[in-house]
């Protein structure tokens, strides 16, 4: 294989859809070498298949909103690769949902999924919806409309979608509901993230935050450090960025600055205790502006900017949205000397901007797609739940996910050191999933 030449290829193919071609450039940088003394794979031509998704549904949704005026959005299903298990990964609901970033969605989430060790292939879907302002009746009619095509192509062991940005356990309720009113019968599978009592898994709301934080422990653990008294500064404080700073509080770490769409707010002693009920309130009330916090507990509050440079913490995690950390935000990073570099959201950092990251001698650089697993992990467990028809305690789907993030860690720093590479977390995961997913395609034939 060729990078570059596989790249213009692909960006022949598919002009202008740069986040796509931004993830796959990513991982087949990082496994080139190591695909090159595989000839096997090479014949098979398994990079070749691999970066395209095998399919994509593409469908109108037509609902009415409140005013009784017709609306018409796109949905989207992106089923990437099912080699080693029914399609799997999230739905997002936003206004920028466009098939080249349900495409690099979709890419990562089939070599995030491989890493979980649970059998689960690639996936990532969603619309143009945008539900903010919308009414919760409003919502209700989109998602039922969404479903009402959507249902023909998942099911428990076909593709199981779950949520992502702007859907949440309310979406999934709606989304499920009208999945068992078309399908007639309670097929729990087809669907994660549901609520406990339609056969959800307790601790899936947290399980991303909660997985990325026990990553970071593996991290430090591999310097000789503790989780206690390491301070973070981080971007977004959604659904992911809340479950981190309440695994981190638990741990006796904090979280002193975090950013959101409005500014950042630095609060020294940590989001700890009940101000991490204020912003589930805060968030809920107005999910764009995060100042109330300052206001409320008075603490410093910088609008319009972006915590990354800030040099009295020990570790950053941008997890609020792809492309948060660009070059100009890495080199601040990288100048304030902070060690840790933790990726959360999905591709939250450039290309340029997170090779530079890796380039620099005194980081430590761990790739979304391995930190942030532990939620998809979680939906895994959630299937296998609902496969027994039983409900694990908390400590149990507990247990199950740290395990799980250690050995994500573990296969990941393996991987790297297997080739030579050091202590290289983005490489390790990349080759990581990539090595189960090809040999899991090369297994299964040409087709
Ligand atoms: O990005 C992700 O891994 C998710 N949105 C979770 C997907 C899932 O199926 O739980």
């Amino acid at each position: 294989m060729n990078v570059n030449n596989l790249m213009a290829e692909l960006e022949r193919k598919h002009p202008g859809e740069n986040e796509y071609l931004q993830a796959v450039r990513e991982v087949l940088e990082s496994i080139e070498e190591v695909y090159n003394q595989h000839p096997e794979f090479e014949k098979a031509k398994i990079v070749e298949r691999l970066v395209e998704p095998d399919r994509i549904f593409t469908f109108r949704v037509t609902w009415v909103d409140d005013k009784g005026e017709v609306q018409t959005n796109l949905g989207y299903r992106v089923q990437f690769n099912s080699a080693i298990g029914p399609y799997k990964g999230g739905l997002r609901f936003h206004k920028a949902v466009n098939p080249s970033m349900l495409k690099f969605l979709g890419f990562e989430q089939t070599f995030k999924n491989a890493l979980t060790t649970l059998p689960m292939g690639g996936a990532k879907g969603g619309s143009d919806f945008n539900p903010k302002g919308k009414s919760d009746r409003e919502v209700m009619r989109f998602c039922q409309a969404f479903m009402t095509e959507f249902h023909r192509h998942i099911g428990q062991d076909i593709d199981c979608p779950a949520g992502d940005v702007g859907v949440g356990g309310r979406e999934v309720g709606y989304l499920y509901g009208q999945y068992r009113r078309i399908v007639g019968a309670a097929e729990f599978g087809a669907m994660s993230g549901k609520a406990i009592c339609t056969g959800g898994s307790i601790l899936r709301p947290e399980a991303t935050g909660f997985g990325a934080v026990y990553y970071l422990r593996e991290v430090l653990k591999h310097d000789g450090k503790e989780v206690k008294g390491i301070r973070v500064a981080m971007s977004g404080y959604g659904n992911v960025g809340w479950g981190i700073m309440k695994k981190a509080a638990e741990l006796g770490a904090k979280v002193t600055y975090f950013a959101g769409p409005d500014g950042y707010i630095h609060d020294p002693d940590g989001v700890v205790g009940e101000k991490l009920d204020f912003i589930l309130e805060m968030r809920a009330k107005d999910p764009m502006h995060c100042k109330p916090y300052a206001d409320k507990y008075g603490v410093e509050f910088v609008p319009g900017e972006k915590c990354w440079g800030v040099k009295d913490v020990d570790v950053y995690m941008p997890a609020a949205t792809q492309n948060d950390v660009r070059m100009e935000s890495a080199e601040k990073i990288a100048a304030s000397g902070v060690k840790y570099y933790i990726e959360v959201a999905n591709m939250p950092t450039t290309n340029d901007a997170l090779n530079y990251l890796r380039a620099q001698k005194h980081m430590v650089v761990a790739p979304s797609k391995a930190v942030n697993a532990g939620g998809v992990g979680v939906s895994g467990l959630e299937m296998s739940q609902n496969s027994e028809r039983l409900v694990w305690t908390a400590e149990e789907v507990d247990a199950q996910l740290h395990k799980m993030m250690k050995n994500i860690h573990k296969v990941s720093a393996e991987a790297a050191e297997e080739y030579g590479l050091g202590y290289d977390l983005v490489a390790g995961a990349n080759i990581a999933g990539f090595k189960k997913v090809a040999q899991a395609m090369y297994e299964q034939g040409v087709f």
